[in-house]
Order: C-alpha cells, then sequence, then structure tokens
C-alpha cells in the first residue's frame, strides 16, 4: 500500500481518503442472482422478454436456501450492503394474489435485513405471472389485467414503505414493466396513455417521499418484444419528471453503442437523484455478471467526476445460471466497487486539463493510471473491510458443504 499511496501522490491523489469515501458507498445488490430470478410465489417459467441462461446446479428453491446463500455472498463482498428484493419473492403468509401481498408476508426478510443492519429495495413483479395477459400489464387496453396489476403496484407501495420503516432506511421502488410487442403496432400512443394511468394510480397510493423512493426503469427491446417497448427511455424520463420521482438506467436497456456513463450528467442536471441498474449487456439485454471493464469504470467515474455519490441509487442487475451463482453476485458487486474505487483515485484536476484544451497530456495521464498500483488500493480496502481476497476458494468450499446437498 505505501508504494501505492506514494505513486498517486505524484499525481495529487489520496489514496487513504478514496478507500474511506468507498466504504460509505451503499450498492443494493439484487437477490435475483441466487435464483435465477424464480422467486417464491407462483414458480413460473420467467416472461417479460428476459431470460436467464445456463444450467449451473445448486440454485436456490427456498427462502431457506437463497437467504443462506445471501449471506455467503454478501459475507464476501466489502462496503456497504442493501438487499434488492422483488415483489416475487414474498414468503406468503395465506394464499392470495399478486394484487393483494402485503407488508407481513415479507417479515421474514425484513427480520433478516434487521439481523443484519441492511436496508431493503423492492421492485413490484410485473412478469412470470398467469395475470400478464399477451406480454401485458399496466398498459393493457384489458381493464381486468390492468387493475390487477395496479392494485399491485399499490399493494407495494405500502410494502417499500414497511420496509423503509422497519429498516429505518430508505427503501428505492421500482417500476420495470415488459409490457411491449414482437411486431409493429399500429397504436404506440394507446399502451403509453394507459402506463401512464396505470402510474397515476399507482402514485397516488400515500407515502413518505423522505422514506420511499419510486424509480421507474426504462428499456429498448426484450426478447419476443422487439419492435415495440411501451416504457421507453423517453417515456420513463418524461413520467419521472412530471412526477419528480427518479428515473433508473438500465446499462443493458440502450442500443448498444449508446452509454449510460454519458448519460448520467444529463440526468443529474434535472434530477434530484438518478438510480441506475448495472449490468453487463453482450450483444444484447443479456445480463451477464458484472466486470471490471471499461463502461463500469466509465460510469463510476462519471458519479465521482459529478460528485454524485450521495444522489445515484447504486444497484446491480445480472442473471448467470452458468457459473456458480454465489461466485457470479460477488465477481459482480466487487466489480462495480473496484470501478468506484478506480474513479475515487482519478486526480480531480483532470478537469482543469480538459478546460485548458490540453488533451495530449488527458489522454497521456489516463493512459498512465491504467498501470497505476491500483489492485493495492483494492486489496488494502479488502483488507480493512475483512473481507478475503481469495473468495473463489470459499465459495468451492461452500458449494461442497452446502451447495451439493440441493437437488435444483
Ligand atoms: C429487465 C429489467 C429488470 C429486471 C429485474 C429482474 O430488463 O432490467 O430490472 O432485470 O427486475
Ligand atoms: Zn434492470
Amino acid at each position: 500500500m505505501e508504494n501505492a499511496v506514494k505513486f498517486y501522490e505524484k499525481f495529487g491523489v489520496n489514496a487513504e481518503e478514496a478507500i474511506e469515501k468507498l466504504r460509505d458507498v451503499t450498492i443494493s445488490v439484487h437477490c435475483w442472482q441466487g435464483d435465477d430470478v424464480v422467486g417464491f410465489d407462483s414458480k413460473e417459467a420467467l416472461s417479460g422478454g428476459i431470460q436467464t441462461t445456463g444450467d449451473y446446479p445448486y440454485r436456490a428453491t427456498s427462502p431457506e436456501e437463497l437467504m443462506a446463500d445471501i449471506e455467503k455472498a454478501f459475507s464476501l463482498m466489502p462496503g456497504k450492503k442493501k438487499l434488492n428484493l422483488h415483489a416475487s419473492y414474498a414468503i406468503l403468509t395465506s394464499d392470495k394474489g399478486r394484487d393483494s401481498i402485503e407488508p407481513c408476508d415479507f417479515a421474514p426478510w425484513v427480520e433478516f435485513a434487521k439481523k443484519h443492519g441492511w436496508g431493503i429495495d423492492f421492485n413490484p413483479t410485473f412478469f412470470a405471472h398467469p395475470m400478464v395477459k399477451d406480454n401485458l400489464t399496466l398498459s393493457s387496453p384489458d381493464e381486468e389485467t390492468r387493475a390487477y396489476w395496479v392494485r399491485h403496484g399499490i399493494q407495494c407501495v405500502k410494502i417499500a414503505q414497511y420496509f423503509a420503516e422497519e429498516t429505518g432506511i430508505p427503501c428505492v421502488m421500482n417500476i420495470w414493466i415488459p409490457d411491449g410487442y414482437k411486431d409493429i403496432p399500429a397504436d404506440r400512443i394507446g399502451p403509453r396513455a394507459r402506463f401512464k394511468l396505470s402510474l397515476d394510480e399507482i402514485l397516488a397510493t400515500p407515502y413518505d417521499k423522505e422514506k420511499v423512493y419510486i424509480t421507474v426503469e426504462s428499456k429498448v427491446f426484450g426478447i419476443g418484444l422487439e419492435s415495440y417497448t411501451v416504457g421507453s427511455s423517453e417515456f420513463c424520463l418524461s413520467y419521472a419528471q412530471s412526477k419528480g420521482i427518479t428515473p433508473l438506467m438500465d446499462n443493458g436497456h440502450y442500443h448498444p453503442t449508446e452509454m449510460v456513463s454519458d448519460k448520467i450528467s444529463s440526468l443529474l442536471l434535472f434530477n434530484e437523484k438518478i438510480a441506475l441498474h448495472v449490468t453487463r449487456p453482450v450483444r444484447w439485454d443479456s445480463d451477464h455478471v458484472v466486470l471490471f471493464d471499461d463502461e463500469t469504470r466509465e460510469i463510476a467515474k462519471e458519479i465521482v467526476r459529478c460528485d454524485a455519490l450521495d444522489k445515484v441509487f447504486i444497484s446491480t442487475d445480472y442473471f448467470d445460471a452458468s457459473i456458480n451463482r454465489i461466485s457470479a453476485w460477488v465477481t459482480g458487486v466487487r466489480s462495480v466497487q473496484k470501478a468506484l474505487l478506480y474513479a475515487l483515485l482519478e486526480p480531480s484536476d483532470m478537469k482543469n486539463v480538459q478546460e485548458n484544451n490540453d488533451f495530449t497530456y488527458l489522454m497521456y495521464l489516463s493512459e498512465e493510471l491504467k498501470t497505476a498500483p491500483f489492485g493495492d488500493v483494492w486489496r488494502e480496502f479488502l483488507k480493512r473491510e475483512g473481507v478475503c481476497e481469495n473468495y473463489y476458494e470459499e465459495v468451492m468450499e461452500y458449494e461442497k458443504k452446502v451447495l451439493v446437498n440441493r437437488n435444483a
């Protein structure tokens, strides 16, 4: 670490400060990497234009298994974490539809989160359910279907409020609907108008804006829904603006040459808060495990350069069933944290270099930093967090001891 501190000092960077700042950043970790987005309430095949691929064994199939895996995975992630749940992970106290789930159906999750001092984020689940009709939910022309999903949304607002109150940590409630069409529609405005109306109806539920942050996540297309997506980027950004709620960008939800890293600054100028789903799209919204790659670093740099660590809700969203799921979880979250540390180790005067139009020096500096002793600072962070370096070994031990006993 000493050598690293000296190296970074040469560039006016305080490595100690970077570590301290990183310790304060909360990553909201999605629960759905642990069970391939199946959940516990309906156990229907995944739908909504998203797909988990791979057949690695040992998927968690019960709340107990999923909680055990989350505990293992979270213990291998440094820094502050929050647990991000979907409504489909309800542990139902009686036989009920998704439109009537209540806080009590999440009591074991609250107990679990409290035990660890974690906050909880939440997502209504508008997919993998028999009430999704013709791939439509909140935008459905069938009033019964639309009303069902509005009721689901309303119940979720109440559950989000309950999470915030119980944990004492604000809850981010993200609305994403899969609604769209495989082929060219004749009416583009109708479904969007119905989605708008449904959102208005959900948001009419009273909730404490200091405790619950409602976000809307846009998308460009889904599998089998290639031609039209109701909740497009323009729709979600405009809706969030008009209602003073929070836009959420998932970096798998844009055309391949469009970069979320370039969008963050614009959204920050017009929103008090913004939210991110950090994922890795490979050719499409494939939700590969996040790596310490260029775009993840660029996203982190933007958050740090905009001094927006307290304005951006950072959450992860990937689901890989082709490798050990716990390792997938840990690799992804650590990659986000590495990217943030990398960004925190950037000299702050890079802005001035740009303002002086010295792009020669800017390129030199950026390239020099790529071979800086970043790894030493990262390992120091892990050490201070009391988290092991070699998580692969730990995961394999867990696989041999615990996972092998599973039927799935
Ligand atoms: C789908 C969205 C959404 C889901 C999760 C499971 O394209 O990214 O966020 O991945 O809600
Ligand atoms: Zn997402």
